[in-house]
């Protein structure tokens, strides 16, 4: 079997119409959601994917704000800086760019954050609501990737889906949203990781695999069964001296290998990164819905 490419950045276009339509009706009727993103230090990875939040906001006319502060930012400077907009009605959704510096408590932040503002669904708040199948918002990637699953007509209805992974970011959420009793989920979910023992015999389980460990190339050809549908969380730059920027994106998958064996995979870059940009824009929407009291 050759694998059908899942774009992600198509879907990711697609569901991005159908939001600019949402918004547009908002703002003639005077709401214009507002984001605000911080950033913290100098990760070149994080100034991308913050550079595309701001990007994804101008073309959806969401109003945003980035926030830069240097590395050597204290706890107390950013816990400040969060009151203030908490407190700011212009804005309805707050994001802290992870991962922060060492001398900042990423557990202390995250909980700072108005968990009516926390659009990227990571308050302890909106993660109990998550665990429970109450609404609350989604964390981006993880509802990324569920709405992939679903637009690419791999409903996880029944599935054996494993996820290799189990951070508070990917891995956990993932695996508590396609568990639940729900449209788009109802599967049975598997969770491995580091300390697993015969990760190979599990993943080969899997009818749909989600690879979010942060290795590159981690999940080899002989550890999937012929027909698997592969989503690649995996954002990883390696060397490659064949490049112009002497570098380039690897995802947690071997690729090419992989894709010769499975019915469907995501590729890096242009798959679940696109729509975790555009779910941030999907929760942000919804939070001025909630703030301005908007039924369209
Ligand atoms: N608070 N921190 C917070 N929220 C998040 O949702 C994130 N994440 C992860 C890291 N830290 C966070 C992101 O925004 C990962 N992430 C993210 C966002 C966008 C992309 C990848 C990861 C993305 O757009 N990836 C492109 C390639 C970008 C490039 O050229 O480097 C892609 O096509 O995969």
């Amino acid at each position: 079997m050759v694998a059908e490419i899942i774009s992600g950045k198509e879907v990711a276009k697609t569901i991005r119409i159908e939001l600019k339509a949402e918004t547009s009706k908002m703002k003639s009727s005077g709401v214009t959601p507002g984001l605000v993103v911080i950033l913290v230090g100098e990760d070149a990875a994080s100034q991308v994917y913050v550079r595309k939040k701001g990007e994804a906001c101008e073309e959806l006319g969401i109003h945003s704000e980035t926030v830069r502060l240097p590395a050597t930012a204290t706890e107390d400077e950013i816990l400040r800086l969060i009151d203030k907009y908490n407190a700011d009605s212009r804005f309805d959704g707050i994001l802290v760019q992870l991962p922060l510096p060492k001398q900042v408590s990423e557990e202390k932040v995250l909980m700072r954050i108005d968990p009516g503002k926390d659009v990227d669904g990571f308050h302890p708040v909106n993660v109990g609501k998550m665990v429970v199948g109450a609404e609350s918002y989604l964390p981006c990637t993880p509802a990324g990737i569920q709405e992939l699953l679903v637009r690419s007509g791999n409903e996880p209805k029944g599935k054996h889906v494993v996820v290799v992974g189990r951070s508070n970011i990917v891995g956990k959420p993932i695996a508590n949203i396609l568990v639940q009793k729900a449209p788009g989920a109802d599967a049975t979910v598997t969770v491995c990781h580091s300390r697993t023992a015969d990760l190979p015999g599990i993943t080969r389980q899997a009818d749909i695999l989600i690879a979010a460990i942060g290795v590159p190339k981690f999940v080899k050809a002989d550890m999937v069964k012929d027909g698997v549908v592969v989503i690649d969380v995996g954002v990883n730059r390696i060397d490659d001296p064949s490049t112009k920027s002497g570098t380039r994106l690897v995802g947690d998958v071997d690729f090419e290998p992989v894709k010769e064996k499975a019915k469907a995979i995501t590729p890096v870059p242009g798959g679940v990164g696109p729509m975790t940009i555009t779910m941030l824009m999907k929760n942000t929407i919804a939070a001025a819905k909630v703030h301005h009291a908007w039924k369209g």
